[in-house]
């Protein structure tokens, strides 16, 4: 304990004399300058990061005091939007209550365009112009960009579909990448025993929880069903669950599925703690979930798992008539903006610059070097054993901080996890990720239409899947009715404003 304090403390002795002689960070020479936050504290109910290590560094780095009002992170959006709507004693920079997806905060000129400082801005413009769909999704419908995002992964760590691999070779097959291949697969789980018990009946060809079937099978069918809305090569938008002979094409495979007893007859109530069982049992084959569970919770329920061969293991996506891929996610989990009226703007603006600098982000993710990571003779880093084995010490550092615009980064998730399932995610997963349609800022009216119309039209949408697949109605006779009830329910009005949100996004990208 004492060596690892000592050797954070030369590291940091280290890290100031060689940042001295580059750029300095200080965002000020005044002594006692201070900015004031208002944010989410940690997840972890017993950590406070109002005097976490690694957020106090940044502070010093930086040359302020923080003056943190931290609030818990389950209720902080009903804390923090009676605060925002009375506009008082707010602090110099606010982590908002949403996504402010309607424009509500950022048209309300409570918080600085800070693209009217990017002359100040010099971390946060670079990281923009090194990513362009992140910056088209932040600029407002005024052209304006008015926050600094705390972002996930996107293009890895997504939902992705995962095989038994020991039934595969027990099969002496490849693992299947079309959607012929797979139904043959899912045929030869149904009538073997695959499990070696002696019983041919106790096997489900297929575990999955019914809101991943349109991730698993749209694509193969060139529909993204996730997202929705796409638009094509020429820029029009659709809406994928009302295409004519795709969504049909889609919905008619599922339901020969459902005929076959290849999607079981209760797949529309199936859950994740159904499909765990099942796994600890050895009775199904396929699922499809989020890319961690493959090592951390379905291979782990294998009793011969030793954490260097993956069972249930990652594999690229099905390709039908369509070349297949997974849909990634929009990239916010959180944004920043700088109060119009703080004393010091321009010191807030500097503050928030440099916490999205690039040094801030590697402290955000790793820490620091002795305290949180080792760094080996290739130069590549590994956490120390504590950060894995002590949550709450790790967690009260301020690694991954909510209360920071920190950038998630694949490479810090997968140094958590075994080595195959990190091969796994490069391979199998990274390659196929695709951006889903742009979740950009609504106006007012485009908000009001959309609420007024979309949830209702999702519903009926989700229903009559179910009937199709199931049979209970007839694609052949009652598809054409289907898509004529969409229109009657104004799916085009809607489709309208996802066209102008679109044409912005699109103008923005330039
Ligand atoms: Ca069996």
């Amino acid at each position: 304990m004492k060596i690892t304090r000592i050797l954070a403390l030369v590291l940091a002795l280290t890290l100031c004399c060689s940042v001295g002689l580059a750029e300095s960070p200080a965002i000020t020479d005044q002594e006692g300058a201070s900015v004031s936050i208002l944010a989410m504290n940690s997840w972890y109910s017993t950590v406070d990061l109002s005097n976490a290590t690694l957020l106090n560094e940044i502070a010093d780095r930086a040359n302020v005091t923080i003056k943190w009002n931290l609030l818990d992170p389950t209720s902080y959006a009903d804390s923090v939007s009676p605060m925002l709507a009375s506009g008082q004693d707010l602090p110099d920079i606010v982590q908002l209550p949403d996504l402010d997806p309607q424009q509500t905060y950022l048209s309300s000129g409570m918080f600085v365009a800070l693209d009217e400082h990017f002359d100040i801005m010099p971390n946060y413009k670079k990281y923009l112009d090194a990513n362009p769909v992140i910056k088209a999704l932040l600029t407002a419908s005024d052209g304006h960009i008015y926050y600094v995002p705390q972002t996930v992964v996107t293009d890895s760590y997504q939902p992705v579909m995962m095989y038994n691999m020991p039934w595969i070779e027990k099969l002496g097959i490849e693992p299947p990448k079309t959607l012929d291949a797979f139904v043959e697969m899912l045929r030869a789980f149904r009538d073997q025993d695959m499990n070696g018990n002696g019983d041919t009946t106790d096997e489900i060809p297929m575990s999955v929880q019914s809101s991943f079937l349109p991730y698993m099978f749209g694509p193969a069918f060139g529909l993204d069903l996730v997202s929705g809305f796409y638009a094509d090569e020429d820029g029009v938008v659709h809406y994928a669950q009302a295409e004519p002979e795709k969504y049909k094409a889609y919905l008619s495979f599922l339901n020969g599925l459902y005929e076959e007893g290849l999607l079981e007859v209760e797949f529309a109530s199936l859950n994740r703690d159904q499909i765990t069982s099942r796994f600890a049992n050895d009775t199904t084959g396929v699922t499809y979930d989020f890319s961690w569970q493959m090592s951390t919770l379905y291979s782990a329920q294998y009793p011969n798992y030793d954490g260097e061969t993956g069972i249930i293991v990652g594999v690229p996506p099905l390709s039908g008539e369509y070349e297949g891929y997974y849909v990634g996610r929009t990239p916010f989990s959180s944004v920043f903006g700088v109060n119009a009226k703080a004393a010091d703007v321009e010191l807030a603006v500097k503050f928030l610059d440099y916490a999205m600098s690039e040094e801030a982000q590697d402290l955000y993710v790793w820490g620091m070097e002795g305290l949180t990571y080792e760094v080996d003779a290739d130069g590549n880093r590994s956490y120390l054993p504590r950060c894995t084995e002590d949550a709450i010490w790790y967690q009260g550092l301020g690694i991954n901080a909510p209360c920071m615009p920190s950038q998630q980064s694949a490479d810090a998730t997968g140094v958590l996890l075994a080595d195959w399932h990190v091969q796994a995610v490069k391979e199998n997963e990274m390659p196929y990720n695709r951006v889903p349609f742009p979740a950009t800022y609504a106006t007012t009216e485009e908000a009001s239409i959309v609420s007024m119309y979309l949830v209702d039209i999702q519903t009926y949408v989700d229903e009559r899947a179910v009937a199709f697949i199931c049979g209970y109605s007839d694609i052949e006779t009652e598809f054409e009715n289907y898509i004529s009830t969409l229109k009657a329910m104004q799916i085009d009005e809607v489709l309208k404003v996802r066209q102008a949100q679109y044409d912005r996004y699109a103008a923005a990208m330039k």
